[in-house]
């Protein structure tokens, strides 16, 4: 089976300069995948990252390179002569270690092609369930309080169910309580990107946040730890998630085991794809897991709408509308958040979108073929 692989590096500017704990950024990178098998199916995936290793190590340079030098040769091996399992992919790409994101790209292009083949929604293939999903937004680190109070007030105004508001030290307390005071009981919850440390002025911080009735707090500590968000999810009441430490099924299932968390923000890149993502949902199940994102291209976007459409997933996902990202996206129909704040899940084959090839060739700045 001679499957063609083609890969699409691109930057697409975002409608708002996003702010993090981090860093800005204004544009969005990734590499967009193209599966096509001998009998002229296709299939698109997605390495959803970042230019600077800021959020992770890995960058859409560290993935065009790992894809190339060896998960596309690991896939080719294992796809000259049948058209293999999803479980076959995974399989390939675990000798290669780590750069999860750069493997999704090309497992979650593969999941589509396959449902393509098999003439079945890619929701089928992930064991979605729902018709739609409630979504919530995140919201970056702006200037002034007034600014923010302003940004939620257009989202909320939009229908999204829950708000997300990026912190670090001087942009917490004082922030939530002005969130507070306007807003009232509006679900919230924050996330520090690895801001916070053990300190006792930190703790001290932290604890003060329980007093805000928050979901939850995402990845207080540093970016590689379980431990410390252990001991301060001890003193804390306000139940710790975890993001950017979890990159396997057994990192997640000793973090929630160990109540270094208690709940999982699954982001299929950052745990090497869907696969990963699936089989973390189905073994911790309803309110231990929720959907994360990195500002995915509507390609992206809708792998996560589809895997999120699983019963497990109640909690308000990041999977915000196309519009809150990008002016022009680069999928036909883009994806919209209804007044109550529901995406639908599309029906048909496939991806159920079209992609707007066109348009991903104007924002490609670097392609190959395989
Ligand atoms: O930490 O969840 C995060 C975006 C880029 C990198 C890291 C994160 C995020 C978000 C945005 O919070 C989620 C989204 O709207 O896709
Ligand atoms: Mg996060």
């Amino acid at each position: 089976m001679a499957i063609q692989i083609e890969q699409f590096e691109v930057r697409i500017p975002l409608v708002h300069p996003f702010r993090t704990s981090f860093g800005v950024q204004k544009e969005k990178s990734a590499i967009i995948i193209k599966m096509t098998d001998d009998e002229g199916n296709v299939g698109w995936g997605e390495s959803s990252l970042e230019s600077v290793p800021g959020y992770c190590y890995e960058t859409s340079g560290t993935a065009w390179l790992i894809q190339n030098e060896f998960l596309i040769p690991a896939f080719k091996g294992i796809s000259e002569d049948t058209f293999p399992e999803i479980g076959d992919v995974h399989r390939v790409f675990a000798p290669i270690r780590g750069h999860e994101f750069a493997k999704t790209g090309l497992e979650s292009a593969f999941w589509s092609l396959k449902a393509s083949r098999e003439g079945k929604s890619l929701g089928e293939m992930y064991g979605a369930t729902k018709s739609k999903i409630p979504t919530g937004v995140s919201i970056g680190i702006q200037n002034r309080i007034e600014d923010l109070l302003q940004r939620i007030s257009f989202f909320l105004d939009q229908g999204y169910k829950r708000i997300k508001i990026k912190i670090e030290p001087g942009w917490d307390y004082e922030v939530l309580k002005a969130v507070r005071k306007e807003y009232g009981d509006v679900p919230l919850m924050v996330d520090a990107n690895s801001a916070y440390t053990l300190s006792d002025k930190d703790v001290e911080i932290l604890k003060s946040l329980d007093r805000f009735d928050l979901m939850m707090i995402e990845q207080p500590l540093d970016y590689q730890d379980i431990l410390m968000h252990k001991r301060l999810q001890a003193q804390i009441s306000t139940p710790v998630c975890l993001d950017e430490s979890i990159h396997t099924f057994n990192n997640a299932l000793m973090a929630i085991e160990e109540d270094a968390c208690r709940i999982i923000n699954i982001k299929p890149g950052r745990v090497g794809g869907y696969y990963e993502a699936k089989r973390i949902a189905e073994a911790l199940g309803k309110d231990k897991v929720w959907l994360g994102g990195m500002l995915e291209t509507g390609i992206g976007r809708i792998h996560n709408l589809f895997i999120q459409a699983k019963e497990e997933f109640t909690i308000p996902g990041d999977t915000s509308g196309s519009d809150r990202y990008f002016k022009r996206d680069i999928i036909t129909p883009h994806v919209l958040v209804d007044e109550n704040g529901y995406i639908e899940v599309p029906r048909g084959e496939g991806l159920g979108f079209e992609v707007n090839e066109p348009l991903l060739k104007e924002y490609t700045v670097q392609h190959l073929s395989h």
